[in-house]
């Protein structure tokens, strides 16, 4: 039979690499990367590939599932979205709106259809409760942008092709292929940087990312504020130049100064572990260097400090002159615009979650109170759970407890494509047909690349009578609720309307032109918008938002030092061949060595008589797990570090695959109350820990 090659973006991770996918007939057989795409050029990783484990799993759903005791039955997609819509409205008729929570996951951002048709649903839901992975993600990379630029998706992007200089903080790309830099092919990128100039990673483990860096500098979890501190307070040795460029649209600058000067950093090795003079010489070279920028990201966000850090990078770049400018970090500018006119900028602190009165940002609450909103009762209590795209139970913190309160709700509908640790909880789940045969946008994604690049996926092979397509599922469900709570519904028109809808509001090119390109169009590297796109009240850089300025007051003058020296410092890992928690049922992914282990300095090892291999109990504040140690000397001694996204083996879900694999879930001990003050941002690095051994 012969082979026909059809591209589209990949939709697995942020790199949004061009895939070329063979089919014989509607049969996809083989997948590479499509050399000419103009931004990936070829690049492919091991999880492009294992679509073909996705397509081909015979443990994905097909039909609707709606539960009968303790197991499901199939029923039709008409009855389905029927029964999803009523059950939801039900429990609002009888308890209120807000009686009902929604939780959003990570692959919604990646699917045109998720993205663009969950808005009306949760529009027609009309809660507060509303959750999503941001939450456990990038919410201090939102609320920053907010607060200084006055849009959440003004977010700089560091010019990684054209920068000299990159002090990276918490991140690690060359195992997660980018994330608030879409850049396929990352590590070629970085090894291009180290060649003609220097890249510093800032990690307390030696990941993959710096093995590769100019220079590596263990940090101590949780101990980067101060770093970036003593860098400010080092870098205004020096006059800025640069700094008078952004003239009247700098706003509390000196203000911001003043406050961080007042902050006494000379304890800075029992605070994060580097010396003060390794931070003048960063300074002076991030200073010496014409183009040069600062990027933090997950490490720096999932930690008790994380939008303090965000800021203060934000407050280093703009004091070198290198925010919004060619080398530096600049926000794309996309061809479908996510800021400005007909968008939502944001907000912070609008309202407040019901139990413990944190508060919301752009528009959700922090997943860290989706337990106790759950149980604890009162006006307003949880009791029925939308899920689209999310396995909460194992990404969130408190996750044997979330567990619990999940198998206790009056009703739970999940838009899914597994029975999964979370949603063998639900009533009912409705799989989406493959994204293969959706039209697709990346209307995120494009916004965050390091070049102004568009692409437009069309269908790779038509949708089957028994399919719904993503979009239509959730346009269902919103229809069905709306029905059922006696509210007008309004459907948006299908995805290539919308696209070109979008496309025509950027002005700059048409769904016909890019549809006349599927390897996707380049247009260019990234250039100076931002200035002129501030969607502040006062329409400058707002350096010394107040929210800040207290947080940095109340920070946390008690020594790190002075906590139980018998406890660990937990961080996280990921690895090339992962994807969260939802890829393990993929073979190709999954072969050859478990990956689960808990690295171990070999000293953290001696000193509580464990040998490399040993299995072990890991205790945190609120939970324990049961793993194995591997010894590591990456690893600053009392850092310990596990990936998540483990522990598939419970019963209920059809995932054969994954449930024979090893591992435990971290999040049984991330502590819902140890978060990133100002956000509400879970802390999911830097959780206190114990390890012994089990006898
Ligand atoms: N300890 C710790 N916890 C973490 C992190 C960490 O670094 N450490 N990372 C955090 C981060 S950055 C994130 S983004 C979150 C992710 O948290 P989540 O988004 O909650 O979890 P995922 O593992 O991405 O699960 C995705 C779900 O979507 C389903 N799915 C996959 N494809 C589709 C599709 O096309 N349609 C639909 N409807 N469903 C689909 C999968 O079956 C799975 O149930 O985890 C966070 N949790
Ligand atoms: N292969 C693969 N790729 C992925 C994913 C995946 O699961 N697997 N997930 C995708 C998602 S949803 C996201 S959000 C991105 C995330 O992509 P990245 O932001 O690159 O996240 P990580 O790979 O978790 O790297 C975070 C690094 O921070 C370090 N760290 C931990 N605590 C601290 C600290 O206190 N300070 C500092 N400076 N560093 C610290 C960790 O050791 C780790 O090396 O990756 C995406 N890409
Ligand atoms: S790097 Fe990301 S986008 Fe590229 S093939 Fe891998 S998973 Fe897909
Ligand atoms: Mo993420």
């Amino acid at each position: 039979m012969t082979r026909q090659s059809r591209f589209r973006s990949c939709p697995l991770c942020e790199a949004i690499c061009g895939l070329e996918l063979q089919y014989e007939a509607d049969t996809l057989v083989a997948i590479r990367g499509d050399a000419a795409d103009p931004f990936s050029r070829g690049h492919i990783c091991p999880k492009g590939n294992a679509i073909l484990d996705l397509e081909a799993d015979p443990d994905r759903l097909r039909m609707p599932l709606r539960r009968r005791g303790s197991d499901f039955e199939e029923i039709g997609w008409d009855e389905a979205l029927a029964e999803a819509g009523e059950r939801l409205a039900a429990v609002q008729r009888e308890h209120g709106a807000d009686a009902v929570a929604a939780y959003v996951g990570n692959p919604n951002v990646h699917h045109f259809g998720h993205l663009a048709y969950l808005s009306p649903l949760l529009k027609s839901l009309r809660s507060r409760n509303i959750f999503s992975a941001s939450s456990v993600d990038q919410w201090p990379h939102q609320l920053v942008a907010y607060l200084m630029f006055g849009h959440q998706f003004l977010l700089p992007i560091p010019d990684i092709d054209n920068t000299d200089f990159m002090l990276m903080l918490g991140a690690n790309p060359v195992a997660s292929n980018g994330s608030l830099m879409t850049a396929p092919g990352i590590e070629k990128r970085l090894k291009a940087l180290v060649e003609r100039g220097t890249l510093v990673v800032v990690d307390p483990r030696r990941s993959e990312t710096a093995a590769i860096a100019s220079e590596h500098l263990f940090v101590r979890p949780g101990g980067d504020v101060w770093l970036l501190l003593a860098f400010i307070q080092a870098l205004q040795r020096v006059d800025s130049p640069r700094l008078a460029a952004y003239g009247d649209r700098l706003q509390g600058f000196e203000q911001a100064l003043a406050a961080i000067n007042r902050i006494d950093t000379s304890a800075l090795v029992a605070r994060c572990g580097i010396e003060p003079g390794t931070v003048q010489r960063l300074a002076a070279a991030f200073f010496n260097s014409d183009r040069a920028v600062v990027y933090g990201r997950m490490g720096v966000s999932t930690q008790a400090h994380g939008t303090l850090c965000q800021w203060l990078i934000q407050l280093i770049n703009v004091y070198a002159g290198q925010l919004d400018r060619v080398g530096g970090c600049l926000p794309n500018d996309p061809v479908i615009p996510v800021t400005g006119p007909g968008t939502s900028a944001g907000g912070y602190a609008r309202w407040h979650s019901r139990v413990r009165g944190l508060p919301e940002v752009s528009g959700e609450l922090p997943v860290a109170v989706l337990r106790e909103e759950i149980t604890t009762p009162g006006a307003g209590q949880v009791r029925g759970l939308f899920t689209c795209a999310g396995n909460p139970v194992l990404s969130t913190p408190d996750s044997a407890a979330l567990d619990t309160a999940l198998a206790g709700l009056q009703a739970m509908v999940s838009v899914d494509i597994y029975v999964n640790e979370t949603t063998r909880h639900a009533h009912l789940i409705l799989p989406p047909a493959s994204m293969l045969s959706q039209p697709h946008y990346d209307l995120i994604f494009n916004a965050f690349a390091v070049r102004r690049v568009a692409k437009y996926s069309p269908p790779m092979r038509p949708q089957a009578a028994n399919e719904r397509a993503d979009w239509q599922i959730l346009q269902g469900i919103a229809a069905a609720h709306a029905e059922a709570s006696g509210k007008p519904f309004h459907p948006l028109p299908p995805p290539p309307e919308l696209i070109a809808q979008g496309l025509a509001r950027g002005g700059e090119i048409s769904l016909a032109e890019l549809q006349a390109a599927p390897h996707g169009l380049d247009l260019g590297a990234l250039r100076p918008t931002l200035l002129a796109r501030l969607q502040t009240a006062s329409g400058a850089i707002e350096c010394a938002p107040a929210a800040l300025l207290d947080a940095l007051r109340v920070l946390d003058v008690a020594l790190l030092a002075a906590v139980d020296s018998s406890a660990l410092q937990l961080v996280g890992r990921r690895h090339i061949r992962s994807n969260n928690s939802w890829m393990h049922n993929a073979p190709r992914l999954v072969k050859g060595k478990p990956r689960h282990q808990l690295l171990m300095h070999p000293a953290d090892l001696a000193a509580r008589g464990l040998s490399d291999g040993a299995r072990v109990r890991l205790r945190s504040r609120i939970g324990s797990i049961d793993t194995d140690v591997q010894a590591s000397d990456d690893l600053q001694a009392g850092v310990v570090c596990l990936p998540h996204g483990f522990g598939h083996a419970v019963a209920g879900t059809r995932q054969a695959r994954a449930q024979l694999v090893d591992g435990a879930n971290y999040n049984v001990l991330s502590d819902p109350a140890h978060l990133d003050g100002v956000s509400g941002n879970v802390a999911l690095n830097g959780v206190e820990v114990w390890v012994e051994a089990i006898r």
